[in-house]
């Protein structure tokens, strides 16, 4: 039984809605005796659906001589749309379509009421009322659509299985047969239409970016930016707009793991009072190319090679260095590619740019140029490699576990929102274009201005329907936002729309409810593939006079483009500005710590070590060597090669080609560590029969005030033989389960000499593997008791080569008394080194 009530169905055609009469002939409106005198009104053509008279009796009491309700209601119409019609004699603002002075000031369309609403209906039916259809006393120019996903939000709670049709379903598990044995029916309904839906379940994947995970959420201004943009979302101080995010990686397909080496998408969809503006960019701020021309050959080159579709979201292969080492303008996105931002922790801990210049447009009309940058609380923090390779096999969805954990956990992910905000004039006098996407704006040029944070508050309640079906189009903008000449953007307010009618099917994928803004949509397109909506009225184009001139168009209040200058011959070429391709490379490098620099050089060995072609190799170590010498022979040295001669420069590169800052210091992960928070940090605490149980859930306990995730973790689940202090530990996962990859750190419980069945700990290779793996990867390690012991067994040195104690690894003596506290010092220590992430001086830098 549904459990919303609702008023019994009406029979066709009888009118049931609250004022309305049923028409007789005994009714009121039908008239009188008296007033049937009145001559007839020329009802027939009121009845009729073409053709009419000259002139219609506008006579307000003539419906009062007619015989039924549709007869009244249908003149009343016929009455209401000549008056409509006649009130509009002209176009009169046809003449506002030419001219500069038009575009800069477009006029407000005319407007006119109608005090009918029958006028403007489709029907004069409709408020002929069922469950189905409704009363038809929807609020007139309004789009229901719009309303909160809970609209189309569905519930079997205490229902029956049903077809799509409604019917409900009485065995879910057998088909019809002629017969126990015999063959299946054709007439099976119910098996057929489950088959055929289950058949088309899937939709096309993105081409790229087809890995993702998304989440809602808010964005809030902190203080209103009236004089940079009338833009909505930076409307009021403390103002909240609503977000769906997805983070996505771009060269795997939808199954793909995680943690590869790949850029990130950081997409944002803003659900404005002014319509949807999707900031769709990634996790670094320059792109490989500077033309989208080139976008097909690039996506082309990186994804798996079309002879034996492989390798799977990698890099490392033979077309992706071909292309890239033949295209020097993305030597600067390959440092950033071969770079541990490209193996962030998490999203949560990953920043995220616009990339291209943008333009901020105030209620003025007056303009400025912005990059936008997203900067995440929880600090930028990255995986290592090896670690990143491992967790691709221990848990392919890391990213997506990891950001669906911390909101479930009510850890709100957030970023702050920062402008970078300079005028064209400044632009100009920087040694670089600002068009050209593989270059940034250093932050010692034009420094961030916060404005905002972004807070994801809560997972989708199904992946496909929100996740899925999200379609952002760089073309989505608001008033306030616009765009600029780069090409490469230029490029993408194409794509982005004409890819969902493919990957959505059709032009109506802005009627998915999740992409519905919650701005009202009234326009003249109609019909298509999937349309949801209903249009009310019979009219759907512009300018019309039958539908009161509505919906009309909004003038100044609507998107007004900014009138940026133009001119110039037509031309396919790139400014002479655009040929210079290593200095922000170097930049880059120059502002890495030594630790990220050792790691670039890896992941270009690698990359450069799996590619087969030597003069493909060869060409990448040319165009490295403009970057940097000791870069270049580092590489080069891991394959061993010479150091090669740089890439003979084809195009001259401009006068000014140092950097200016020659450094930048936000450039570096480093530069970012974070509030210093715990949270959604996952820490294994090692469990064994035999250990000290008391001190290590008082080592849990502080974790998880800090906002960490410790779990006991143990060869087997089940109940641990009571410690010695007699209590029982349930172990939460085990060793096979959770490998040491998927942890932030590891704490090892007093009593580590031997498992209750006296059996070595150091001779448990999988503990002795565990404990390696924790401290290779630089991560904490708290040790308690006589723990240490373990930690010697897996061959883990106490000082580091140059005689410095080892950072990051915490003695605690834990008291085997239940009532005494353990050392509160060592495991704050140990707190606070978990948020400071890793201790990269654990590595061995060289060679
Ligand atoms: Fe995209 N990109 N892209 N891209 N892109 C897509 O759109 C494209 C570019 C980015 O979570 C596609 O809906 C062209 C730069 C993200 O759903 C497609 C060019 C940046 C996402 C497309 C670029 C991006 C996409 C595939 C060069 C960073 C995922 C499916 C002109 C600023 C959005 C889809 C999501 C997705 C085209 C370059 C970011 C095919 C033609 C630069 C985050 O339309």
């Amino acid at each position: 039984m549904a459990s919303r009530k609702l008023p019994p169905p009406s029979d066709e055609g009888t009118p049931a809605g609250p004022g309305r009469k049923t028409a007789t002939r005994s009714s009121s409106r039908t008239g009188s005796p008296a007033r049937a005198a009145r001559p007839l009104p020329p009802v027939g053509s009121a009845l009729s659906t073409v053709s009419g008279p000259a002139h219609l009796d506008a006579d307000p009491q003539a419906g009062q001589s007619l015989q039924t309700e549709a007869q009244v209601r249908l003149l009343r119409r016929a009455l209401g749309t000549q008056a409509l019609a006649a009130s509009m004699p002209a176009n009169r603002h046809k003449a506002a379509e030419h001219g500069r002075g038009q575009a800069l000031e477009p006029v407000a369309g005319e407007q006119i009421a109608t005090p009918d609403e029958l006028v403007t209906a489709s029907t004069v039916t409709e408020g002929w009322s069922s469950h189905k259809v409704g009363d038809g006393l929807q609020e007139t120019g309004y789009n229901a659509s719009n309303e909160s996903l809970d609209r189309v939000r569905a519930d079997a709670t205490g229902q029956a299985l049903s077809t799509n049709q409604g019917v409900r379903i009485a065995d879910n598990q057998n088909s019809l047969k002629a017969g126990l044995r015999g063959p299946s029916l054709l007439e099976d309904f119910i098996l057929r239409e489950k088959l055929t839906h289950f058949d088309h379940e899937r939709i096309p994947e993105r081409v790229v970016h087809a890995r993702g995970s998304g989440a809602h959420g808010y964005f809030e201004c902190y203080d209103p930016l009236p004089d940079l943009t009338q833009a909505a979302p930076f409307a009021a101080a403390g103002k909240r707009t609503p977000v769906f995010v997805r983070f996505s990686t771009v060269a795997g397909e939808r199954g793909s793991a995680d943690t590869v080496r790949d850029v990130r998408g950081f997409a944002v969809k803003f659900y404005t009072e002014d319509g949807n503006w999707d900031l769709v960019g990634n996790n670094i701020p320059v792109f490989f190319i500077q033309d989208a021309m080139k976008f097909p050959d690039l996506v082309h080159a990186l994804k798996p090679e079309p002879h034996h579709a492989m390798p799977q979201a990698s890099s490392a292969h033979d077309t992706f260095w071909d292309f890239v080492s033949l295209s020097p303008e993305s030597t600067h996105m390959l440092m950033w590619v071969m770079s541990d931002r490209a193996i962030p922790r998490s999203y949560r801990m990953m920043q995220g740019f616009g990339v291209h210049t943008f333009r901020l447009v105030n209620a003025q009309g007056e303009s400025r140029l912005c990059k936008f940058h997203w900067t995440p609380v929880a600090g930028t923090h990255s995986l290592l490699w090896d670690e990143a390779v491992k967790i691709a096999g221990a848990d392919p969805d890391f990213h997506r576990r990891d950001l669906w954990e911390a909101i479930e956990g009510g850890l709100h992910p957030e970023w702050e929102l920062g402008l970078q905000v300079f005028s064209e004039e400044e632009a100009e006098a920087f040694d670089f274009d600002v068009l050209d996407p593989t270059k940034l704006v250093p932050e010692e040029l034009v420094p961030v201005r916060p404005v905002g944070r972004l807070v994801l508050t809560r997972n989708p309640d199904n992946f496909f329907a929100e996740t899925e079906q999200v379609a952002f189009c760089t073309a989505h903008i608001i008033p306030g936002i616009d765009f600029t000449s780069d090409p490469l953007l230029q490029g993408r307010i194409h794509s982005y729309v004409d890819t969902q009618l493919t990957r959505l099917g059709g032009p109506n994928f802005h009627e998915i409810p999740i992409n519905t803004p919650t701005a009202q949509v009234h326009n003249h397109q109609r019909d298509g593939m999937h349309r949801q909506v209903i249009a009310r009225g019979r009219v759907a184009y512009e300018p019309n006079s039958l539908g009161g001139g509505c919906p009309f168009q909004a003038g100044r209040a609507g998107f007004i483009s900014f009138p940026e200058p133009v001119q110039g011959e037509k031309l396919r070429a790139k400014p002479e500005r655009f040929a210079e391709h290593h200095a922000q490379a170097r930049l880059f490098w120059r502002s890495q710590t030594l630790v990220e620099q050792a790691h670039v050089v890896a992941a270009f060995r690698f990359e450069l070590s799996r590619v087969q072609v030597a003069a493909v190799r060869a060409r990448v170590l040319s165009q490295l060597a403009h970057v940097d010498t000791r870069l270049a022979s580092a590489v080069a040295a891991g394959l061993g090669l010479p150091v090669p001669e740089p890439a003979p420069l084809l195009v001259p590169a401009p006068a000014e080609a140092e950097t200016d800052p020659p450094a930048s210091a936000g450039l570096s992960l480093m530069a970012r560590p974070g509030e210093g928070s715990l949270a959604g940090r996952r820490v294994a605490l090692l469990s064994h029969a035999g250990m000290d149980v008391a001190g290590m859930r008082s080592v849990q306990a502080a974790l998880l005030a800090a906002g960490a995730v410790p779990r006991f973790i143990g060869r087997r689940l089940g109940t641990l033989e009571p410690s010695l202090d007699g209590e029982a530990l349930q172990v939460e996962v085990t060793l096979e389960a959770a490998p040491s990859v998927l942890w932030d750190a590891l704490v090892l419980p007093d009593g580590a000499v031997a498992d209750g069945r006296g059996l070595p700990l150091q001779r448990q290779p999988e503990l002795v593997d565990f404990v390696r793996d924790q401290y290779r990867h630089c991560k904490p390690l708290l040790m308690l008791g006589d723990a240490a012991e373990l930690l010697r067994a897996a061959g883990v040195p106490e000082a580091l080569l140059d005689g410095d104690p080892q950072l990051g690894l915490f003695r605690c003596e834990a008291p085997r008394d239940p009532a005494l506290q353990i050392d509160a010092d060592s495991v704050s220590s140990f707190i606070a080194a978990l948020a400071r992430h890793r201790h990269f001086e654990r590595e061995a830098l060289g060679d």
